[in-house]
């Protein structure tokens, strides 16, 4: 069952009913001010970081859901009200549609001969959400009516806000002037910043207080004040404070009145401090709602951040005679890619935004999914990543994007981390030529005092694993490598004891197949990345140790028909068949393929057969079986989850791409197709009702063929399987790699394929790229023609002229 339909020519999802399964949310905000909304107009904003700098309240666990809070408008008629957006006053429309596009959404409700449109978005280079509202009287006669505003604030620190009701209810202050209200609390600081809600027409009454606006008994649904048709006009002093407008709007049949309100954030330089309590400077926020004062300049900020998203999206555009697979290349994947970029995984409505900062981890891996579209600000996460490395090689596994410091209360010890450095800076390199940021003095853990080259880094980062093997040569798991619930040095014995805190023994035993894959495929990268750098020295150490380790694994990794995840602290294998249950996981056989293991023999591709025949379903690749029915202690958190979900046997959509990955290395397109439309939600959009998250972004996972709700997904949003699945149908599928002198042009695709079209723009030239599949095969190119000349291989030259190129590929 579908909910709605793709608008592919304006690049939206349309939803056709507020009570999609779940919510269905976009976001807004880019560079600083970033919101989240669903399509009753739920969620929140903020400002940089999502705990520190909450501007409007979210109350997750909310029953219902969406409820928690949002930015909500309520129409007032003569006794009846409604919202336009259906929520939160929930009376029935005769008409509702919620646009989500690119970076904006629109949410129209009709009720009483009354339709309202309501454009949400924030402009580039603004702290501050735009709301541009229209109603029109769309009835036979004259309309009175009010327009009530309202949201919440939240005291600036989320958690805090969420915990600390002792202080917090007496910290509340809030300034109105004019149409503007003003949120000032403080946060146990010295007041450097507040936010604003403004609306550019005279108001008729307003109210800040939220007990005032609401009612002690009341619920969002039928706040007082809207219900009486009347603001209060109350001033919070403490409690809860919050804004909301009413605008009174006579409109005679087919009269429409247009308003624009301004959701603001403000932060003052340091050298700007108010010396009085109390008072805020205000001159920010009076230009910041000039430069969107009339819905002509509100237009013109739309347009101008549609125009930005175009630019971005015109870097890879595909041209196939699948739809879905078009929409899902040139809008959707790529658009959830520079959304992970910038929340990594810190808030969704799955995250909370007080759990976590920014993964090591994540974002490294997310800069591979838009290293192509941002190429400058994929060069400065680097460096800021690079920065919280330790002087080992290790990494602080999470840091907080407004200190950009390493978090500390969760510390390293994650052995993959590492190598996901190297793997993003290759990346970069390769897309954009930029030798110099391998040059760059990067601090360790912040310290400029013990800066070293960004390429010190990577060394470190490679020396990390093998300074760290264990019994067999295979690298030392640490705290757990990329599946985050293999904790096996952190195990207790002890009933009621943490996972986290018990070492069993001293760490140096438990290994971890799937980091020693990683290092095959990765340190190869390194290896040729020294080789263009003149290293050649480092390069064939690096190549030598990457040899070394094939051998290990092809020994000590491989189990008789895939290769093996890990062993324990006592030694013993995990992911073998000689284990009773989790006989085998899929992360080692993607990595140990796409690093080259078993390639030869014929290995791989028996490991390939085994992730289809065990781990297949039609939803996706299960990430283990037989699913944990009994807990392993020593095996950490893995097994605390019911068969089927998440770790445990659910279909992880970040590792199915690993498998699409390592499917087309060894040249079968078809199964690699295959995997990708099982979990592309463009796909599944007809199975929408048992999916249940948005129809236009990945999960992170999807219930699992042992759980009781197969097929569900969960987590939506923010999740490496973003980056993963692009790298999987841009580069290796659809088979356009960058390579460091010019675009390599190796897909692999279904043998059905007549063949496609892409436009890729590399380093300021447009290649037009048409690839033609005459003899239907998977693999191979038997011919590449460059502006009308024959070029021998598979590698576009960079030319460099900022022009047009014509690229014909003819596989065979
Ligand atoms: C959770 C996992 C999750 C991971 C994310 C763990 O603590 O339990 O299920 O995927 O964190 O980092
Ligand atoms: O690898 C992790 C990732 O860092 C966060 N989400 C879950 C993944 C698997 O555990």
């Amino acid at each position: 069952m579908k909910f709605g339909y793709f608008d592919d020519v304006r690049k939206e999802y349309v939803i056709t009913t507020p009570t999609t399964p779940y919510p269905w949310i976009n976001y807004l905000g880019s560079q600083e001010f970033f919101s989240l909304i669903s399509n009753t107009a739920g969620g929140y904003s903020f400002y940089k970081d999502a705990k520190l700098r909450r501007i409007t309240r979210f109350r997750y666990n909310n029953v219902p859901l969406d409820l928690g809070g949002g930015r909500y408008y309520y129409l007032y008629d003569e006794g009846d009200f409604w919202s336009p957006g259906f929520s939160p006053a929930k009376k029935e429309l005769d008409s509702y549609e919620c646009r989500h596009g690119m970076g904006y959404t629109i949410i129209k409700g009709k009720r009483n001969d009354v339709s309202t449109e309501v454009t949400f978005f924030v402009p580039m280079d603004f702290n501050g959400e735009v709301h541009k509202v229209i109603v029109k009287n769309e009835g036979e006669s004259k309309k009175n009516l009010k327009l009530f505003s309202f949201l919440e604030w939240c005291l600036w620190n989320a958690d805090d806000d969420d915990r600390n009701f002792q202080r917090n209810f007496s910290t509340g202050e809030v300034e109105v002037k004019g149409s503007v209200i003003y949120h000032k609390t403080e946060y146990k600081e010295r007041r450097n910043h507040y936010a604003f809600f403004s609306v550019n027409a005279p108001i008729a009454g307003f109210d800040s207080d939220r007990e005032s606006f609401i009612g002690t008994y009341g619920g969002f649904d039928a706040p007082k004040a809207v219900v009486a048709g009347q603001s209060t006009n109350s001033v919070a002093d403490g409690w809860s404070p919050c804004a909301s407008h009413s605008v009174e709007i006579s409109l005679e049949p087919g009269e429409t009145k247009e308003l624009v309100f301004i959701l603001g954030y403000v932060e003052n330089p340091v050298e700007d401090k108010w010396e009085s309590k109390g008072v805020i400077n205000k001159k920010k926020a009076e230009e910041m709602i000039a430069k969107y004062a009339t819905v002509a300049d509100a237009d013109k900020g739309l347009a101008e951040l549609k125009e930005s998203w175009e630019k971005l999206l015109s870097k890879y555009i595909l041209e196939s005679e699948d739809d879905k697979l078009n929409r899902q290349v040139n809008i959707w994947n790529q658009y959830q890619c520079m959304v992970t970029f910038n929340l990594s995984r810190s808030a969704s409505y799955f995250e909370s935004g007080v759990g976590r900062g920014m993964g090591f981890r994540d974002s490294n891996q997310d800069i591979l999914g838009f290293v192509h579209q941002i190429p400058d600000r994929a060069r400065e996460r680097i460096i800021d990543l690079a920065s919280t490395q330790l002087e080992s090689g290790g990494a602080y596994h999470q840091y907080q994007p407004l200190t950009k410091r390493g978090n500390d209360a969760i510390g390293g010890n994650f052995n993959d981390d590492p190598l996901w450095l190297i793997l993003a800076v290759v990346a970069y390199v390769k897309e954009t030529g930029d030798y110099s940021i391998l040059d760059v003095m990067t601090p360790f853990d912040n310290d400029m005092s013990k800066a070293t080259p960004l390429a010190d880094h990577l060394k470190r980062s490679f020396d990390h694993v093998i300074n760290n093997l264990g019994p067999h040569g295979l690298p030392l798991i640490g705290r757990a490598d990329w599946n985050d619930c293999l904790n096996l040095n952190c195990f207790s014995t002890e009933p009621g004891e943490s996972f986290q805190t018990t070492t069993s023994k001293d760490g140096k035993v438990a290994e971890s197949v799937m980091i020693a894959g990683m290092f095959t495929y990765i340190g190869e990268l390194y290896a040729r990345l020294m080789e263009k750098i003149g290293k050649q020295e480092e390069a064939d150490r690096a190549d030598s140790e990457v040899a070394k380790m094939r051998q290990v694994i092809m020994k000590d990794g491989w189990d008789g028909k895939w290769f093996i995840r890990a062993y324990d602290d006592f030694g013993k294998k995990i992911g073998s068949d000689e284990c009773e249950e989790g006989k085998i996981f899929i992360e080692s056989q993607g990595f140990c393929v796409m690093g080259s293991c078993g390639i030869e023999d014929g290995k791989a591709i028996e490991a390939l057969d085994s992730v289809e025949e065990k781990l297949g379903t039609k939803y996706g690749l299960v990430l283990n079986n037989p699913a944990f029915t009994k807990y392993v202690v020593e095996y950490g958190e893995i097994s605390t989850y019911p068969a089927g979900y998440k770790e445990n046997a659910g279909i992880f959509c970040h590792n199915n791409a690993w498998i699409m990955c390592a499917e087309a290395v060894v040249g079968r397109g078809d199964k690699a197709f295959d995997y990708y439309t099982r979990i592309a939600p463009a796909y599944l959009e007809d199975v929408s009702d048992v999916h249940r998250t948005e129809p236009y972004v990945y999960p992170q996972m999807v219930a699992g063929k042992d759980a009781k709700r197969f097929g569900e997904a969960k987590n939506s949003w923010l999740t490496g399987t973003a980056s993963w699945n692009f790298i999987a149908i841009s580069q290796f599928i659809l088979g356009i790699q960058p390579d460091y002198d010019g675009l390599m042009v190796n897909p692999a695709i279904p043998k059905d394929w007549n063949g496609f079209k892409v436009t890729r723009e590399f380093r300021g030239d447009v290649f037009k790229i048409e690839i033609q599949n005459p003899n239907h095969v998977s693999k191979g190119v038997v011919k590449m023609i460059v502006d009308g000349s024959e070029v021998a291989g598979n590698v576009i030259p960079v030319v460099g002229d900022g022009k047009e190129h014509s690229v014909t590929v003819i596989m065979g």
